[in-house]
């Protein structure tokens, strides 16, 4: 979306991100989010890429979602889905984009020069490399975050409430964990959702991973998610930048008690 400016911007100075002239002049992507499995994407995408352009800048501005600040005018400027996350980048006229994954995409396409977290062109299977990233990414989109956001939204309802309907409820829970099914029949003999052999970590793994930490949020205990994609996690998680990822904008309750024990299941609420 172009943005009326929000703030003086100098879209003369931004060029390819693969000179190092342009790294040097990098003004700081402005980053709206919160610590949610959506909002946790971008900034882990941030910090993955910052491992090879450690000249990446970017300034978070936690958005309260428990005081509707998303749904604010200001914001709802910058994106009219009322939603976090979303990113305004200075390097191009004060370019607002939102969606989780057309974010991601947008910061490959601007700030991974090297395809550290997709493929070059010059790779002979580019191309499908690339469907099969877009496919994971869509899967989790659509699927895992819609249908475990859901779980989520009907457990924090509480038992017992007013609001209290077991089978909407059952029906997301069910839903998500058959979506963990699939990953399942992925990640049997692979260490990543995406690439040759066993895989490499991509915007796909970004895309899909906050969401399956956070099962126990959901009401979903590690013992009914698949072993391949517990393991998944865990490797995701010896990762620093997708940790400093989780942590940001501060480390909330879900990720310090899901990395605590990873058997944690939250308490649904009494009503
Ligand atoms: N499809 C959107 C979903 C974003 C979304 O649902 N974000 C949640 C937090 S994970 C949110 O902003 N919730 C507050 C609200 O619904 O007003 C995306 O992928 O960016």
């Amino acid at each position: 979306m172009i943005l009326p400016s929000l703030r003086s911007s100098t879209p003369s100075l931004f060029r390819s991100f693969s000179t190092s002239r342009a790294r040097s002049i990098m003004q700081p992507l402005q980053v709206y989010t919160a610590g949610t499995p959506n909002g946790w994407t971008v900034p882990i995408c941030l910090e993955e890429l910052k491992k090879v352009n450690p000249e990446l800048k970017w300034e978070i501005h936690p958005i309260n979602i428990g005081q509707n600040q998303q749904k604010e005018d200001w914001f709802l400027k910058i994106n009219p889905n009322g939603r976090i996350p979303a990113i305004v980048d200075p390097n191009n006229g004060d370019f607002a984009v939102f969606e989780t994954s057309a974010i991601l995409l947008y910061l490959e396409k601007k700030y991974d020069p090297d395809h550290v977290l997709s493929w070059p062109s010059s790779n002979p299977q580019a191309d499908n490399l690339r469907s099969e990233v877009l496919q994971w990414m869509f899967f989790a989109h659509g699927g895992i975050a819609a249908m475990q956001g859901q779980a989520n939204h009907f457990r924090m309802q509480g038992l017992g409430g007013k609001n209290y309907i077991p089978y909407a409820l059952n029906r997301y829970i069910d839903e998500t964990k058959r979506l963990y099914g699939v990953l399942d029949l992925r990640l049997k003999d692979r260490d990543y959702l995406v690439g040759e052999g066993r895989g490499k970590f991509t915007l796909a793994d970004i895309r899909a991973g906050g969401w399956v930490f956070s099962h126990g949020f959901a009401g979903i205990p590690r013992s009914e998610v698949p072993d391949s994609v517990n393991k998944w996690v865990d490797r995701l998680l010896e990762r620093d930048a997708f940790v400093a990822g989780l942590k940001t904008p501060s480390e909330g309750p879900i990720v310090k008690n899901a990395m605590a024990n990873r058997d944690w299941v939250a308490e649904m609420p009494k009503e």
